[in-house]
């Protein structure tokens, strides 16, 4: 989306996870998706840095300036190293029985979806306007309420679910979301 918004063209290549083609390994042994190769050969190896790139290029919509570095960091710390951790168990709770899913739901919603409904409260993204944090954010937060989206609709999270509607109703995100 940072890409997309930001108007640079880029080839995409699929990859098999369980197959990571050598091409992939050469340039980025850590074999992990996204990685990017700039004409130059510079390789960018982590997702933030490939939006922090393409921001950097041109930054239309001012997702970079939207809020202080400071606020925006947080959140992309707190998504990165808290929530992403609790996300993964309530979505493959069979695989962490030792708590039950609802339990690692619980987790995932004290440590971070409520904290970002109070944020989000009377504003309709993090910051004035859309942040870069909002971008590095929604992902994971629609990987949340995808595992049970009946539940996450039911929920008193009405800052969140407006603003998780918001983003997915976006035309950047049709545009790069096509199959
Ligand atoms: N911090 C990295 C995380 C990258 C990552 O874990 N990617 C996953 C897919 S979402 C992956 O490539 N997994 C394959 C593997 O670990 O073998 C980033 O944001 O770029």
């Amino acid at each position: 989306m940072a890409l997309g918004s930001a108007g640079i063209a880029y080839e995409t290549v699929e990859v098999s996870l369980r197959a990571k083609p050598p091409e992939l390994l050469a340039i980025s042994p850590k074999g992990t998706v996204p990685v990017m190769q700039l004409p130059d050969g510079t390789v960018l190896e982590q997702s933030l840095d490939i939006m922090r790139w393409a921001l950097a290029q041109n930054d239309p919509e001012g997702s970079l300036t939207a809020d202080s570095e400071a606020a925006m960091n947080y959140w992309i710390a707190l998504c990165d190293s808290t929530f992403k951790p609790l996300l993964d168990r309530y979505k493959y709770a069979n695989r962490h029985p030792e708590l039950t899913l609802e339990q690692h739901r619980t987790n995932a919603m004290s440590a971070f979806i409520l904290p970002l409904e109070n944020a989000l409260q009377a504003k309709r993204s993090m910051a004035c306007r859309a942040s870069l944090a909002d971008a590095a954010i929604f992902p994971f937060v629609r990987q949340f309420a995808a595992v049970n989206q009946a539940w996450f609709d039911a929920e008193a999270l009405p800052a969140v679910q407006a603003w998780l509607a918001h983003w997915l109703s976006s035309d950047l995100f049709a545009a790069i979301m096509k199959k």
